[in-house]
């Protein structure tokens, strides 16, 4: 039943119209949409028998749009009226209190095109600065974002990115099977996801929906048909798979790859040059020119191609077209890991374990961080401890010289910035440590200027090297603390403090956006896990790719640099 989806498009399409002041067509579409939505039969028998129009509230002109609905699965229409305002509609319609023309004069004035650059304008007081917006509005903006976000019904990449994974693995069990690709937001490695795209090369269509529609983890069809099918799985995840054939394969992994905002963005680009793309290719004149490789499409539009984690149209598309697009910071390029936990505080594993962990990650040094006590946290280490584990550490480190292990083991430590913007620890102490890592945990309750007059404070403290998970947000739970960000970006060049990517899929803190900032800023990153356990030490991935997301580059990256290079940097011996 195509029911749902018409309803959904016609109701956008008057969501649109009503972004330009609502008329008789956003009324038109609103009945068209409510008619459809409460049809008790199939909308697609309707338009066979050729009844739409005895329907209430469908003329000549929706009947129309209705049935190429029903046809292409699209509206060219509808296409055309988002590409005048490329924002994520759905998701900002969702905030409570915002309507279309909210969205329309957020995103002419501010730019605003997703709850992400909502929240952020709002919290950068942008929005009461608006015509007939106030203080209150935008406290009630960031209030109801909070309640949107907990709503959408939306994951942690770190949840969704294995689930992928292996419904990738099952398909690709299958022999007809040639290729499975994991599209949308999760190969683009967005914090949150919101279903899984899966894209298949397959001769034998049929046997693909088959199994596919048939595994185990299947709890529901949504939909199955040749060529789309959609399923939800356990956990109530959406998953869906498309087949496509290979002279196809690289067009349809542009367009399912999305984002949509990018996808606009390339069709204009198309269109500027007198071709036509869509999922199956690039055309000139109905011929196709392009359409196997990504490469190849994005060639025959004469651009570079753009990493996933750059499409959500941020400037990707323009920098890819005059070959500027930047040489983002690789998986593979991490060589070590500044911020990790052990049994000494409230880590799962003793420190030679995540050090063999360390090693198989091909890593040259770490350090280990583990937390200093404080009123936040009683079970970390005293000076006694600590004084301890400096010994411990110094005899793995000659256990691994002796024995030929090329890992370096720092010492380090994680403390609380106090309320007054000190570390309450002996700073004869910290001086005989190598990393020094400080985090804000307690006494949030303040405002903007005093939780950034602590961190600015405690950045100016030459022992410490890290500031931790900078803006203490908790993804799908808590924003994080309002900051003055420019400041600490100044202070992280003044004192030459590395800024944290922190890669627990719960934080990526600082995030993409603000990476990108801090990058332009000039300021250094340093990407860390802040393991617990041995298998957190896999989330460095999560990191690397919220950095990437934020164009940084290997130069922007401190623990990229080889051991020798780092410990100069660091002032280390
Ligand atoms: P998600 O699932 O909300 O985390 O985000 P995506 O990006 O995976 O979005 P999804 O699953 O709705 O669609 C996958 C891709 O397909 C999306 O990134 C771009 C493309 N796409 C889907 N719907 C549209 C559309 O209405 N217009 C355009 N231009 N592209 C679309
Ligand atoms: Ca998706
Ligand atoms: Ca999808």
């Amino acid at each position: 039943m195509m029911n749902r989806t018409v309803a959904m498009i016609l109701n956008r399409v008057a969501d649109l119209l009503e972004m330009d002041g609502a008329d008789f067509r956003t009324k038109a579409y609103r009945k068209a949409a409510h008619t459809v939505e409460f049809l008790p039969e199939d909308i697609e028998s309707v338009m066979n028998e050729g009844r739409l129009e005895e329907l209430p509230g469908i003329g000549k002109n929706i009947a129309k749009k209705i049935q190429e609905i029903i046809n292409t699965g699209s509206l060219a229409y509808y296409e055309d009226l988002k590409a005048m305002f490329p924002v994520d509609f759905e998701e900002l319609m969702s905030v409570e209190g915002i309507g279309p023309r909210k969205i329309k004069l957020f995103y002419e004035k501010l730019g605003v095109r997703n709850l992400e650059d909502l929240e952020y304008a709002a919290r950068r007081h942008k929005i009461q600065r608006l015509k007939g917006m106030g203080p209150k509005t935008e406290l009630l903006i960031l209030k109801n974002v909070r309640f949107a976000r907990r709503d959408t019904g939306r994951k942690l990449l770190g949840q969704m990115m294995p689930l992928g994974k292996s419904l990738k693995e099952e398909i690709e069990k299958l022999d007809t099977v040639s290729k499975v690709v994991i599209a949308g937001s999760i190969r683009r490695r967005k914090e949150t996801v919101g279903d899984i795209d899966l894209l298949v090369v397959a001769e034998d269509h049929e046997s693909v929906m088959d199994h596919f529609t048939g595994l185990k983890v299947v709890e529901e069809v949504i939909a199955k048909g040749p060529l789309k099918s959609s399923v939800r799985i356990k956990g109530g995840v959406e998953v869906d798979l498309r087949v496509f054939n290979a002279e196809s394969f690289g067009a349809a992994m542009v367009y399912f790859t999305g984002s949509k905002e990018t996808n606009v963005e390339l069709r204009r680009v198309a269109i500027s040059k007198g071709l036509k793309l869509n999922e199956y290719g690039v055309y000139r004149d109905d011929t196709l020119i392009a359409g196997e490789t990504e490469e190849e499409v994005f060639r025959a539009l004469d651009m570079d191609s753009p990493e996933p984690e750059l499409r959500e149209n941020r400037g990707e598309v323009d920098a890819a077209f005059r070959g500027e697009l930047p040489d983002l910071v690789d998986y593979n390029e991490i060589r070590g890991d500044l911020h990790l936990h052990t049994n000494w505080s409230d880590g799962k594993s003793e420190i030679h374990e995540m050090a063999k962990k360390a090693v198989d990650l091909g890593y040259e040094y770490m350090a280990v961080t583990d937390h200093f006590r404080s009123i936040w946290m009683d079970n970390g280490m005293d000076e006694m401890d600590l004084e301890k584990q400096l010994l411990e550490i110094e005899s793995i480190n000659e256990k691994f010289e002796d024995t030929k292990v090329d890992l370096c083991v720092f010492s380090g430590v994680e403390v609380d910035i106090d309320s007054e913007g000190h570390l309450n620890i002996e700073s004869e102490l910290l001086e005989e440590i190598d990393i020094v890592v400080a985090a804000l945990h307690s006494g949030l309750k303040q405002n903007k200027y005093g939780l950034t007059d602590r961190i600015v404070k405690v950045m100016y403290n030459e022992d410490v090297d890290v500031l931790a998970h900078p803006t203490g947000r908790k993804i799908l739970e808590k924003t994080g603390y309002e900051l003055d960000l420019e400041r600490i970006f100044q202070a992280a060049l003044d004192t030459n403090t590395l800024l944290e990517v922190n890669a627990d899929p719960d934080r990526l803190d600082l995030s993409d956006v603000v990476i990108r900032e801090a990058v332009d800023y000039g300021c250094k990153l340093v990407i860390n896990s802040n393991s617990h356990s041995l298998r957190d030490m896999k989330n460095m991935e999560m990191g690397v790719a919220t950095a990437r997301r934020g164009w940084a580059e290997l130069k922007d990256v401190i623990n990229t640099l080889p051991l020798k290079s780092f410990k100069k940097s660091l002032d280390l011996n």
